[in-house]
């Protein structure tokens, strides 16, 4: 006769197996986003040509950088690692225009892990 608690226990232990094969890639420590250009919540003269977001670490390979305006336009034409420094992202702009801006980025780490995150700064009104 096997016991309820018995029963359980193998429950915990089955669970706690698939806690491990299932471990949410959140918990996994990567050092993320060290510094961005530009800086998160900064007010610029002009939207930059180059955005530029740098890592703590190598990054794999870029899925996307978006920065788009209030009306919902995004201003970015291409992004890439940059090509001098493994753990920085360059995302090209256009159509510099004042107002605030949501950077929304996409990376996938050098183990394969995805990472994704936001920001935002604000282009002054004035001369453009
Ligand atoms: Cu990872």
């Amino acid at each position: 006769m096997i016991s309820g608690t018995l029963i359980r226990g193998r429950m915990a232990m089955a669970m706690a197996a698939l806690g491990v094969a299932f471990m949410p890639a959140s918990l996994h420590a990567h050092s993320g986003v060290t510094a961005t250009t530009p800086a998160n919540g900064a007010t610029v003269a002009a939207l930059p040509g180059s955005i530029r977001i740098t890592f703590g670490e190598a990054i794999g390979r870029v899925i996307f950088v978006t920065a788009t305006d209030a009306a919902g336009k995004n201003h970015v034409v291409s992004a890439k690692m940059d090509p001098a420094k493994a753990s920085r992202v360059l995302a090209r702009t256009r159509d510099s225009r004042p107002g605030r801006y949501r950077v929304q980025w996409k990376v996938v780490a050098t183990d394969g892990h995805a990472q994704a995150g936001t920001y935002t700064f604000t282009v002054k009104p004035g001369k453009s």
